[in-house]
């Protein structure tokens, strides 16, 4: 029988959220469905409800953390570089979480609120493994598979009840099937759409799964911060807070007219997330449907501002490298490539230029980029922090010239071989001359691009 765990709520406590915890699972899972007493009085629901999960991994990088170190288990810990650098928090674990910190938040500043914390730098190889073992785990559950970022996914459970039963005894199934296969904790939001999905996937941390009934969303969504919502941020909610609206079921009461008078599309696709819709943005999409990243990038803060310039081109070598593999890990070819520019001030400039024929080779991304720095950097003026981008794909590299041709297939043997050795020993065990002087510990400035199950919906 399972037992009601009240005493373990979620984050942003809600009593009219039943946790129970399932005894056959360890008791740490939490499990639960949103379900309000007034059924008689349930709105609409649709005749064939689709069944959306959200898996999303605990404090993930924290997680990996701990399974090469265990003494950090339990402790306040901040991942993402020392305590007395610039640049800011990647993870924090849970109990840090209690003294404010959080990603994104700079160091130091993590640093003052939780001086105990331990500061670990972050190893983004460890985390892309773990993400592809998470991905195969998905991927044996269900078909339509994608990954949103490099700890969660979206997964349609629709039509798979006779395979893995009800959505709680599934959900039960693939979060003991990923600690098995992982060692890492999951939770688990299961919905009507994909928004419901996330939300409740956020709800339910940590290690939990919450199931929010067919008809419910409304009244589940009604009493969360709207800032609940995927993609209101904080120019949204100031806006919305002007307005006299703080909760999502304020803004449920707006009229769509007024929402959309007044912001326009986006106020349209507010009112439908307000009802727990996926409407607007990617959330329209199929699950698997809108996936192909849009752009691959490196960035890396100095611990101090510097003007030099060997040690400015060779960060762009190794920039230029990292962003290299990702394409080739990917199989993209970019043709558009960027350089980001921030000064000691904060002053930012990105410059972009669009390459004749598509690349994915280390040399040609960083002539390109070097080739921006030098015409838009003042020299001696101090630089903060520089970026690589690389985006506008092709899948296939155009026809390359025979001349060029046998210059370009040495380099990709080359770069083949390169990329095998980084994973076996790490990020930096191999560099171009060039990148030497660049060399630092990775900051986790990454985005999601190129992740396993984007662009596809089964494991290659
Ligand atoms: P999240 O899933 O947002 O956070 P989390 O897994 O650490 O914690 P939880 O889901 O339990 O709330 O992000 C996944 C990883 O992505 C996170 O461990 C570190 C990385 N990340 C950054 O590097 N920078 C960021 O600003 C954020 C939000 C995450
Ligand atoms: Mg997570
Ligand atoms: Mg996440």
């Amino acid at each position: 029988m399972p037992v009601h765990a009240r005493t373990k709520v979620p984050r942003c406590a809600r009593d009219d959220i039943v946790f129970e915890s399932n005894i056959v699972q360890r008791g740490a899972l939490r499990s639960g469905c949103y379900n309000s007493a007034s059924m008689s009085a349930a709105p609409h629901v649709p005749a064939f409800p689709r069944t959306i999960f959200h898996v999303d991994m605990d404090a993930f990088f924290v997680s990996v953390e701990e399974l090469y170190d265990p003494s950090l288990k339990g402790k306040a810990v901040v991942v993402g570089g020392q305590r007395d650098e610039r640049g800011v928090v990647s993870a924090a674990s849970y109990p840090a979480r209690k003294f404010g910190v959080h990603s994104a938040l700079p160091l130091r500043t993590a640093a003052k609120l939780c001086p105990q914390a331990i500061f670990v730098d972050g190893h983004p190889e460890r985390y892309r493994e773990c993400s592809e073992k998470v991905f195969k785990v998905l991927t044996s559950f269900s078909p339509q598979v994608e990954m949103a970022s490099i700890d969660e996914a979206y997964l349609d459970m629709t039509g798979t009840a006779r395979l893995h039963g009800p959505p709680l005894k599934a959900a039960h199934k693939l979060h003991q099937r990923m600690k098995d296969e992982t060692q890492l904790n999951c939770s688990i939001g299961i919905g009507s759409s994909r928004l419901i999905a996330k939300v409740s996937s956020a709800q339910a941390k940590p290690n939990g799964v919450l199931w929010i009934v067919p008809g419910e969303e409304s009244r589940f969504l009604a009493p969360l911060d709207v800032r609940a919502i995927p993609g209101v941020g904080k120019v949204m909610e100031s806006h919305l807070h002007q307005l006299g609206i703080s909760r999502v079921g304020d803004l449920a009461r707006l009229e769509e007219s007024e929402l959309e008078e007044r912001f326009g599309k986006w106020g349209l696709a507010l009112a439908g997330k307000a009802r727990g819709e996926d409407a607007g943005g990617w959330f329209d999409a199929e699950v698997g449907a809108d996936t192909d990243a849009k752009s691959i990038s490196h960035e890396h803060t100095y611990n101090e501002d510097t003007a030099d310039t060997s040690q400015l081109e060779s960060t762009l070598m190794r920039l230029s490298e990292m962003v290299g593999r990702r394409l080739r890990e990917a199989k993209f070819h970019a043709r558009t490539i960027q350089l980001k520019l921030r000064y000691k001030d904060f002053t930012t400039i990105t410059r972009a230029h669009t390459l004749p024929a598509p690349t994915q080779l280390d040399g040609e991304i960083f002539e390109q980029v070097r080739t921006l720095f030098r015409k838009n950097w003042k020299p001696g003026r101090q630089v903060r922090l520089l970026g690589v981008q690389a985006s506008s794909w092709e899948k296939q590299a155009e026809q390359i010239s025979l001349l060029e041709g046998g210059k370009q297939q040495r380099w990709k043997d080359a770069l083949a071989v390169a990329d095998r050795l980084r994973d076996k020993f790490g990020e930096s065990s191999v560099s171009l001359a060039a990148g030497l002087r660049g060399g630092f510990r990775e900051r986790t400035h990454e985005n999601p691009a190129g992740l396993p199950g984007k662009g596809k919906t089964k494991p290659e």
